[in-house]
């Protein structure tokens, strides 16, 4: 993933620590990394982390980035009672929390009427998911919702264990490992009355009046209990699928083992029995216009066998993921059309397995892998799509042709004809940003083709289960067109998802695992240091030093502030530099406080302007909030 670099802007977020309302307890250490007085020192970085840690204090900010570190025990942190003391209370004040960041977010998208987005990155078993929750805890107990749909954050959250329980899964280095990405928006909606909107939509709150939406059958109550049938047996069928035996006859022919339960099997999907065997052994190819069936070997039958259990699960996942949008969701357009809404996206990733992560300018390595034509992901789906023979072998001579001499990718061959000893003949290997990764080729090829045979999703789009024919289309089984490869899938998926952050501004969470071990108490400097340099903490740091002070355009600046002085307001009409000298005396600003440059103010001290904003903030009357979510799955 490439992430646009942003010119760090502290406005309004400037943290400067008010000693007063802390106790001696939240002082331990600095609690901003930039009032760290050698902040060009990882070590010291490190220790300030470690101190923390030992007292529990899990959160430290740089500027307005919130670095977590995972304490892999309950704190008596999260209650209602701390949601109130964050509550409108600026960074700088009171002792960093992951509370105050989703405070500071929700008022920068209220005072800004811009939309915002939350990045949460960090290794897997860092804490992401759990840092997610509680923004969302946070946004669904402290912002009222409307009358008409009050329950609507206990919906949210408790949609949540749903897509853990069918997305999560145990894995060596987390219990509970999120195997989806997850991006979602949380929707403010603060016009007084949300029914006016609907008004002029010339539209009613009931879903039931809308043919599309009642055409999917779902929110009709009555059917849920049919629903949670249908979806069980279609994860009971998944277990039989993986317990499904090949055998091979004596001409070479596979076939279905008496042992399997295949009656189980198709009485669960709801499929015809003989179709569905004839399905998992043979293939069904259209050459010249001729339709073909060929036996499959035992391998490809159980490669199609886990294709089909793969297809079946995911595409289920998918659709319970629209399920829950439904759910939560009012009509689409109502989200898109109200001038009063305003979203904060929560991005929660699937933490990276191998060791690196790049957040930097890493143009070099993102162009050799997805870069039209030569990328290599063009390669791999080229020999995918290439008839006669191929295999992950003559994909990574293939490489080597197109590749070879790149500074960044490595195989065995070197450049003088002669091998590298040390790699296999079936690797390659990337140079990232922060590392080295070996990749073996095998199994590249099955895994980017779509693997699903085409019979296959005929069978299925034929079950009366309705949760199946709703995820096999007809059509689907009819299109004859190669559908997009797995890996072009996940970049097209991966780059509607920056256009969606980009056009948001972000706040950041790095979350830091301190151990391997899912201890509490543990701090593993020598990994926690590897986690710090790849999530660029230094490097934010030393952004974060460089801008401190706060400046800002007088046009803005008037903008904002204007309603604070009647001589401004509404409108002034003099010159600019004028309106902001008006404006600030009016204010009480001393003349230590700022200065005026040519098109800039500048001020010195955060505290002038929170004070500013509070003012601002107490003018403007109490708005009413709706919420409102969805979800996407990126898998
Ligand atoms: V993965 O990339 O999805 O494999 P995550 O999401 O980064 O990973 P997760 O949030 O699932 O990690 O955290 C792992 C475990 O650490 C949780 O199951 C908790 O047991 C523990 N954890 C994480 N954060 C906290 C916390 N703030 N308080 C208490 C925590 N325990
Ligand atoms: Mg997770």
């Amino acid at each position: 993933m490439r992430y646009q670099g942003r010119e760090v802007d502290i406005e309004g977020r400037v943290r400067l620590v008010m000693e007063s309302a802390l106790t001696a307890r939240d002082r331990v250490g600095v609690q901003d990394f930039v009032l760290l007085e050698n902040y060009n020192s990882e070590a010291a970085f490190i220790e300030n982390l470690r101190r923390r840690f030992g007292e529990n204090l899990i959160y430290t900010y740089i500027g307005s980035v919130l670095v977590s570190v995972n304490p892999y025990k309950e704190l008596e942190i999260y209650s209602k009672q701390q949601m109130e003391r964050y509550r409108g209370v600026s960074f700088y004040e009171i002792s960093p929390h992951i509370y105050a960041l989703s405070d500071n977010t929700y008022r920068a998208m209220r005072t800004e009427r811009k939309d915002q987005c939350i990045l949460i990155s960090g290794e897997s078993g860092a804490g992401k998911t759990e840092a997610s929750k509680k923004i969302l805890l946070y946004y669904a107990v402290t912002c009222p919702t409307n009358d008409q749909m009050p329950a609507l954050g206990e919906r949210l959250l408790q949609s949540n264990p749903v897509l853990e329980a069918f997305g999560n899964a145990k894995t060596f280095r987390n219990d509970n490992s999120s195997r989806f990405g997850k991006y979602m928006d949380v929707q403010f909606d603060f016009r007084g009355a949300p029914d006016d909107l609907l008004t002029t939509l010339g539209l009613e709150r009931n879903p039931q009046s809308y043919q599309y939406l009642v055409k999917g059958n779902c929110p009709r109550l009555s059917s849920v209990k049919e629903e949670v049938q249908k979806l069980l047996n279609i994860i009971a069928s998944v277990l039989h699928l993986g317990n499904t035996q090949f055998g091979e006859g004596e001409e070479g022919e596979t076939y279905i083992t008496t042992e399997t339960k295949i009656t189980n099997l198709t009485k669960l999907l709801g499929v015809d029995g003989s179709a569905l065997g004839e399905a998992l052994t043979h293939k069904k190819l259209t050459a010249k216009g001729e339709e073909m069936i060929t036996p499959l070997s035992f391998e490809q039958a159980v490669s199609a066998r886990d294709a089909l259990a793969k297809a079946v699960y995911g595409r289920t996942f998918t659709w319970l993921v629209e399920k829950i949008n439904q759910s939560l969701a009012l009509k689409e357009e109502i989200y898109h059309s109200g001038k009063g809404c305003s979203v904060i996206g929560l991005l929660d990733i699937y933490g990276f397995e191998w060791e690196t992560v790049q957040y930097f300018d890493n143009k070099i390595i993102c162009d050799l892998i997805e870069e039209k034509h030569k990328g290599i992901i063009s390669i791999l789906d080229e020999e995918c799509l290439r008839p006669g023979e191929t295999c992950d072998v003559s994909f990574l001579e293939k490489m080597e042709d197109t590749l070879g001499g790149h500074p960044h990718f490595v195989t065995h061959k070197l450049a003088n004809g002669k091998t590298r000893r040390v790699m296999s003949r079936e690797e390659f290997r990337l140079l990232h940003y922060a590392g080295e990764v070996n990749y073996n080729v095998n199994g590249f090829l099955d895994k980017n083709n779509d693997l699903l045979n085409r019979n296959l999703k005929e069978v299925m789009c034929q079950s009366d289960n309705q949760i199946l024919s709703h995820c096999f289309r007809k059509e689907e089984a009819i299109d004859q067109k190669r559908p997009e490869m797995a890996a072009t899938q996940f970049k097209n998926s991966l780059t509607k998802l920056m256009e969606i952050l980009m056009s948001k501004e972000p706040s950041y969470v790095r979350c830091i695992k301190p151990n391997d071990a899912k201890q509490p108490g543990r701090f593993d400097e020598v990994l926690v240091r590897h986690q710090v340099k790849y999530l660029g903490l230094m490097e934010n740091l030393r952004v974060r030093r460089a801008g401190f002070a706060y400046r800002r355009r007088f046009e803005a600046f008037l903008q904002r502030y204007k309603p604070l002085c009647p001589e401004t307001w509404p409108n002034w009409h003099g010159r600019l530099s004028d309106g902001v000298s008006t404006l600030v005396n009016h204010l009480g600003y001393k003349a230590e406080e700022y200065k005026l440059g040519r098109s800039k103010i500048f001020i010195r001290f955060p505290k002038t302007l929170f004070n500013t904003e509070d003012a601002l903030e107490a003018k403007k009357p109490d708005i009413a909030l709706t919420l409102q979510t969805s979800w996407r799955g990126y898998r």
